[in-house]
């Protein structure tokens, strides 16, 4: 079944959205096959943002990731890639559609609720680097 990497960032945790967003996660159709709580690590969050690297954006958000504690999962099912990144809404909560995650629960686009993989490959690529 396809997958793909959630993380719920410092800034939804923080904010107590925790059940909010896994209730939503289920009322999707995802199946949990992995669920941790726990604070990332500089190298941790700068391996998985690497891609980023050259941004000039790259310090902050390693260093807002790194701010507070996250949820990683693994969500699988069919299409779990674009299903889920519609439901999440675009990276800057202030463009995201009503009723999506980032819309009801980002401040910022830095401060956006949540991660979603953003292809099937990476999907796997992003959920080995926490479950493997
Ligand atoms: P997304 O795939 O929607 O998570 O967005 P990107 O991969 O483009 O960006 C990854 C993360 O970098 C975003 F979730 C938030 C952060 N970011 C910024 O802080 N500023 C920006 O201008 C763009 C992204």
């Amino acid at each position: 079944m396809e997958r793909t990497l959630m993380i719920i960032k410092p800034d939804a945790v923080a904010a107590k959205n925790i059940g909010n967003i896994v209730a939503r996660v289920e009322k999707e159709g995802f199946h949990i096959t992995g669920l941790r709580y726990m604070q990332l690590t500089q190298e941790q969050a700068g391996d998985f943002y690497a891609v980023h690297k050259e941004r000039p954006f790259f310090g902050d958000l390693v260093r807002y990731m790194t701010s507070g504690p996250v949820v990683v999962g693994r969500l699988e099912r069919a299409n779990a890639v674009e299903h889920w990144r519609a439901v999440i809404g675009s990276t800057d909560p202030q463009k995201a559609t009503d009723g999506t995650i980032r819309k009801s629960y980002g401040t910022s686009i830095e401060a956006n609720a949540v991660h979603g993989s953003d292809s099937p490959e990476n999907g796997a690529k992003e959920t080995d680097f926490f479950f493997a």
